[in-house]
């Protein structure tokens, strides 16, 4: 496993390569392999490694752009202190020295533990950047359980998640051969016969351990495309059908497209009788629907969802990759639920060119790493841990809707202090952005961990903390499909006095709970966390990459399960298309179809004042949520927020493309300049999430004009699917018109 033959570093005329892993900061999801050219101890060129088998040479711009991030003028490099009656002043930050900094938070933080409880204390993070562990040793080791973004619902990721857990126990992804450290070349892969991207623009983003390119790659080598998306995206140009649903229910289109599946008799039946539970349940429960009229709901050609159906079930290896739009429902866990189900009875699942399962590489875990430490009576304080029990499982974060009400009403108790690794709520993570302007100025103290200055920071921070970014710290790359590790390059000097996020928990985490924190270093630190793995922090930089080997029908072979029995790791071994895990916790144990909280079927009342379906926040490949807006090559792509629309609408609405428009509902108004474009269907927009203007004057915005344009003004939180996981940011009705010369 890894490749020990090929150097680390190397000479290549006058500059000195490395090759490394890719992670954060800046942000991303994947970790892909990159060579580093550092010149005169600048960074100053970055590639992908053509040998690294995760991504085999191919990058982003993001990553391209990384020297022009690293070197950027505005970047952060000392910490900064501001008194808390400074908050929004950009003159009153001070230079501190570390240990200023840290004793400053140990003290803070300490003095409100023994006056309050430590469950007064808040950790912040954003979303799967090299963010995650740290912000939650940390917490734990502050003795609070309060791990919180304030996106409603949790809606990223995590209700797939609990879908999958439901269902057959754990994650599962469509199998491009990425599990495999040969990859397409591996004998035991095969090419899914048909592939389905639904509610996913993985080309764009490369979201949550899948790399957009595999698809392609697939498609290359025969798989049959199917895409499910309200926009023409680049791949759905190139499906084999295109369904282009209203956005928000997709569980119609997936209980269509299995209802079709069975009522045709075109799933395995040996299968479903051996390895499955509940079917008899499952086809009760669906023969209330009509295939047509599900079809007709979500304004889908009932022909073309068939043949969707048809064409998934044909397959010999069918896969689905489901995407962010799935969980930006508030009964997205319906809509996984059914999808679910199809893989299964077509005995899609565990099979080569299949759905298959994404153990953690030599079982490295991180998620929730030092949560045994907490006491019970602390972790029982995670919020939501009695009204939604899945919120104990997973990443262990607090129910953000519940959470957001209490830091408002502060009942039961107040939240005072916080830290923030990774995350710009303001701006982004924060759906409802009112509630949170307002639950984050009732803290009295907020420390912040990033690179840049952000909205947030500056109109509500009051210490600020530089991190190192992934070229220029040690840290580890999990997850997925591989093991990898990040380290400081060969010749580059750190910039100023950054620290990685790794570093900061670990110097300030000892000062809280030192048992926590035994190691000496963080590469002894990381050892640790590679203990699974039986390899050292120093192995994996020898070794560049680790991968398990990859075996398919782990449930026919007793190798899935943690006791060694046959079958899946569900409570009855089966996949159960009835949950009782569901059923347990007062869930819907089985796919259902309801409208979103606002449609024009739910809605019709507000959807005739405000008739067009707006989805917020699809990504674009130049920005990672709120960041990049200040890299001028990447800014360059996109200057301004847009909101597309469909051209023929806005020419009957004498709109022409760069006009500034207002999209406005009951919630609020902001402005995106016009993107006429034929993708989309009159009567749907798409905005862009994670606009601020890094280049405005503080001393006119501390928030940097973010609240002028960030859709999360349209939104409200208090909407959660029944499971708790789940809210409709993909579907907000307003309505859009010209804005005036002079008005803003
Ligand atoms: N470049 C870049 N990459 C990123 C990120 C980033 O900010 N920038 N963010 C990362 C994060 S945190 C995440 S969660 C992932 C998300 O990555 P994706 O899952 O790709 O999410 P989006 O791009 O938001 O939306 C995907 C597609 O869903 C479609 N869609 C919208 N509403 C619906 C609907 O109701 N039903 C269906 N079927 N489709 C719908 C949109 O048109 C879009 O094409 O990306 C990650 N990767
Ligand atoms: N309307 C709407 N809102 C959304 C979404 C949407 O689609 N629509 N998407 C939602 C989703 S899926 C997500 S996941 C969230 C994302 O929300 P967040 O994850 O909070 O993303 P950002 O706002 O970019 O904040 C991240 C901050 O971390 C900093 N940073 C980057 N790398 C590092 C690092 O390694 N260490 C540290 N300490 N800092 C780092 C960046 O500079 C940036 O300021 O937004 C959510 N908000
Ligand atoms: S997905 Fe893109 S930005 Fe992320 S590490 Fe890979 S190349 Fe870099
Ligand atoms: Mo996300």
């Amino acid at each position: 496993m890894g490749n020990a033959a090929l150097p680390k570093s190397w000479r290549e005329g006058e500059y000195t390569v490395t090759r490394t892993t890719a992670w954060s900061a800046p942000g991303c999801h994947e970790g892909c392999g990159v060579l580093c050219y550092v010149k005169d101890g600048k960074l100053v060129k970055v590639e992908g490694d053509p040998e690294h088998p995760f991504n085999q040479g191919r990058l982003c711009p993001r990553c391209v752009a990384l020297p022009d991030v690293v070197n950027h003028p505005d970047r952060l490099l000392y910490p900064m202190m501001r008194d808390p009656s400074q908050r929004g002043n950009p003159d009153a930050w001070e230079r501190i020295s570390w240990d200023e900094a840290l004793d400053r938070v140990e003290s803070k933080f300490k003095q409100i533990t023994a006056d309050y409880g430590a469950e007064a204390i808040q950790m912040f993070h954003g979303t799967g950047r090299d963010v995650l562990w740290e912000a939650q040793r940390l917490a734990y080791s502050m003795g609070t359980p309060h791990d919180v973004s304030y996106l409603s619902g949790l809606a990223c990721w995590m209700p797939r998640l609990v879908a999958y857990i439901m269902t057959v126990g754990c994650y599962m992804m469509p199998d491009c051969s990425q599990r495999h450290e040969r990859r397409y070349d591996d004998p035991a892969w095969r090419v899914p016969e048909v592939l389905v991207i639904w509610g996913n623009n993985c080309v764009q983003s490369n979201p949550d351990g899948f790399f957009g390119d595999w698809a392609v790659e697939c498609m290359r080598r025969g798989s049959k495309l199917i895409v499910i998306d309200p926009r023409l995206t680049w791949l759905a140009a190139r499906a084999d059908i295109w369904l282009q649903p209203r956005p928000a229910v997709d569980s119609a289109i997936a209980i269509g497209m299995l209802k079709t599946i069975i009522d045709e008799g075109l799933y395995d039946h040996a299968f479903v009788d051996e390895w499955t539970s509940g079917f008899d349940e499952l086809c009760s429960e669906i023969s209330r629907y009509e295939v047509d009229s599900l079809a007709s709901a979500a304004w889908v050609n009932p022909e073309k969802l068939k043949a969707a159906a048809r064409m998934y079930a044909a397959g010999n290896n069918s896969a689905i990759q489901l995407g962010l739009a799935i969980d930006m429902q508030r009964h997205g866990n319906a809509a996984a639920l059914a999808i679910i189900d199809m893989m299964a009875i077509c005995n899609n699942i565990d099979r080569p060119g299949g759905q298959i399962f994404t153990p953690d590489p030599a079982g490295v875990n991180n998620f929730g790493w030092g949560w045994e430490e907490l006491p019970q009576q602390q972790q029982e304080k995670l919020i939501g841990y009695n009204e939604y029990p899945m919120i104990r499982m997973g990443m262990r974060l607090d129910q953000p809707d519940l959470c957001i009400e209490q830091a408002i009403s502060e009942q039961p108790y107040k939240f005072r202090v916080a830290f923030m690794i990774g995350t710009n709520p303001l701006t982004c993570m924060g759906t409802d952005h009112a509630k949170v302007k307002e639950a984050i100025a009732k803290l009295e103290f907020i420390a912040v961990a990033d690179w840049h200055m952000t909205s947030t920071i500056q109109a509500y921070a009051d210490l600020v903390l530089p991190v190192a970014m992934y070229v220029e710290k040690q840290g580890l790359r999990y997850m997925y499909t591989n093991l990898g590790v990040m380290d400081q390059i060969e010749g580059l000097e750190v910039r100023g006095e950054c620290k990685g996020d790794e570093e900061i928990s670990w110097l300030l985490g000892k000062r809280f709970n030192p048992s926590m924190y035994p190691w000496e270093s963080v590469e002894d630190m990381i050892t640790e966390m590679l203990t699974p793995a039986k390899l050292s922090y120093q192995d994996l930089r020898t070794i560049h990459w680790y991968y398990d080997p990859m075996e398919y029908g782990r449930f026919e072979k007793g190798t899935l399960r943690h006791d060694g029995k046959v079958g899946f790791s569900t409570p009855t071994g089966r996949i159960e298309l009835y949950s009782y895990m569901a059923e347990s916790i007062g869930c819907p144990p089985m796919p259902y179809y309801e409208e979103p909280y606002l449609s024009p079927v739910a809605t019709p009342d507000i959807y005739q004042e405000y008739p067009v379906i707006v989805m917020t926040g699809t990504r674009n490949v130049q920005f990672f949520h709120s960041e990049h807006r200040q890299i001028p090559k990447l800014r360059e792509i996109q200057p301004d927020p847009w909101v597309e629309i469909n051209d023929e609408w806005a020419a009957e609405e004498g709109i022409r493309a760069g006009d500034w428009l207002w999209i406005e509902n009951p919630k609020g108004r902001i402005r995106h300049r016009a993107k006429p474009t034929p993708t989309l269907r009159k009567g749907m927009a798409n905005l862009n999430a994670g606009w601020w203007f890094p280049e405005m004057d503080p001393h006119e915005d501390p928030l940097y004009g973010c609240s002028g344009v960030n859709p999360n003004l349209l939104l409200e939180n208090g909407h959660q699917g029944p499971t708790g996981f789940g809210a409709d940011l993909k579907s907000v009705l307003c309505k859009i018109y010209k804005c005036k010369e002079g008005e803003f």
